[in-house]
């Protein structure tokens, strides 16, 4: 099926000048990139996007930790994309991610994990709801070659 997902690039990723390596590797999947932008940190907006972990043990951390720089937010469409995206991410511990996953390739611990990849269909609605108006997705309106 049909699906898009949300991508972030976490200020890890950036820090470790990965951004082109983790755009690359979903390129080279044949995903088609439909939104993208550097977003300045900002605790309103990612109290918004984390509201569903509000409460739990981790989630003063992981927002001091998405407060500490800009990341990248990402929006990717193709068949499937959603569970593709987050077997090549990997589990959130990287230490404990699968082999020549992002995670584990990349990230640190479960709190420095270098990207977020939306969980299913109806997260990723609500994600790239949070982080895009609809006038910043690519689509065949606004896209001369016609890929949405
Ligand atoms: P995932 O991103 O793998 O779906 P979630 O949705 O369970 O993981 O958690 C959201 C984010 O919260 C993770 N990406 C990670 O940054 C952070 N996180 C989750 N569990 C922990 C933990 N035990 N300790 C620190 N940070 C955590």
């Amino acid at each position: 099926m049909k699906q898009r997902t949300c991508v972030l690039i976490k200020p890890d990723g950036i820090e470790k000048n990965l951004v082109g390596t983790v755009l690359n590797r979903f390129e080279k999947e044949g995903f088609h990139l439909i939104g993208l932008k550097l977003v300045p940190p900002s605790r309103p907006l990612l109290e918004s996007f984390y509201a569903e972990h509000a409460g739990k043990p981790f989630y003063p951390g992981l927002l001091e930790f998405m407060l500490s720089g800009c990341f990248i937010a990402s929006v990717w469409e193709g068949e499937d994309v959603v569970g593709k995206v987050r077997k090549i991410v990997g589990a959130t511990n990287s230490k404990e991610a699968e082999e020549n996953t992002l995670r584990k390739l990349y990230g640190t611990d479960n709190r420095r994990n270098l990207v977020h990849a939306s969980d299913s269909p109806n997260s990723s609605a609500r994600e790239i709801a949070t982080l895009f108006n609809i006038s910043e997705l690519k689509s065949k309106e606004n896209d001369s070659n016609g890929q949405s």
